[in-house]
């Protein structure tokens, strides 16, 4: 049985906001300038609706404790995502995880989560994006749009107009990632993406609140004069 919505016309809330959902925190820790929990903080007071927590460099039981601490921030806020620990994503009861390629196959990860989690997947191109839906996916996280240094095995940049390619192949929202930054994110949204994600050009600056503003307004006016 395909456990994906058990209604299509009527998904969860969680999984309709998706598609309103503007800008997509994901956590760096190894660049943030301020912390993990400050960005969460800052970004979810900015607006941010939805919050990945992706974290490389702890411990278990130091990212179950954060976990529970960006859960109890993004309360009736904003949706909280783990990347790739399912087990972490659910010690905390998170709202659902983001998978990659090669991590657990998405049915056995909606079979672990259950029908109530979100599951995004990262793709690269239309055929996987095809596969992410067919395969029960919520959403899928398109990168790398641009070159970047963030995520060393991100490969070249696909271009923001591949954005509009996978749009046309599938309903489920797309969450553009890789190298976005406000002075390039104007394409990124004018070929479709529900959604957008940018680390390096929020967490590395001063202000993430101001920056996440920022990021949330472009996109807001971008989508509303197209
Ligand atoms: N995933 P920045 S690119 C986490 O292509 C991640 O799937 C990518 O960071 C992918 O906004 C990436 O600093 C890093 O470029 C994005």
């Amino acid at each position: 049985m395909n456990q994906k919505n058990s209604d299509p016309k009527n998904p969860p809330r969680k999984i309709s906001l998706l598609k309103e959902i503007d800008f997509y925190l994901v956590t760096d820790s190894g660049l943030s300038k301020k912390g993990t929990l400050s960005d969460v903080r800052e970004a979810v007071d900015a607006g941010c609706k939805i919050v990945q927590y992706r974290e490389k460099n702890k411990s278990t039981k130091e990212m179950v404790d954060e976990a529970s601490e960006i859960k109890r921030i993004c309360r009736d806020r904003a949706i909280f995502l783990v990347n790739d620990r399912i087990d972490v994503a659910l010690a905390v009861d998170a709202d659902g995880v983001h998978i990659g390629q090669d991590d657990m196959p998405i049915e056995i990860a909606k079979k672990l989560l259950g029908p109530e989690k979100i599951i995004g997947l990262t793709v690269h191109n239309v055929e996987e994006a095809v596969k992410a839906e067919e395969s029960g996916a919520d959403y899928i996280g398109l990168g790398s749009i641009f070159d970047t240094s963030t995520k060393k095995d991100a490969g070249k940049g696909i271009g923001p107009a591949s954005i509009r390619e996978v749009k046309n192949a599938i309903k489920i929202p797309v969450v553009a990632i890789g190298g976005i930054n406000k002075e390039n994110c104007i394409p990124v949204v004018e070929n479709g993406a529900d959604s957008l994600v940018a680390i390096s050009a929020v967490v590395c600056s001063d202000d993430v609140k101001r920056e996440t503003r920022e990021f949330i307004e472009i996109i807001r006016h971008i989508k509303n004069s197209g």
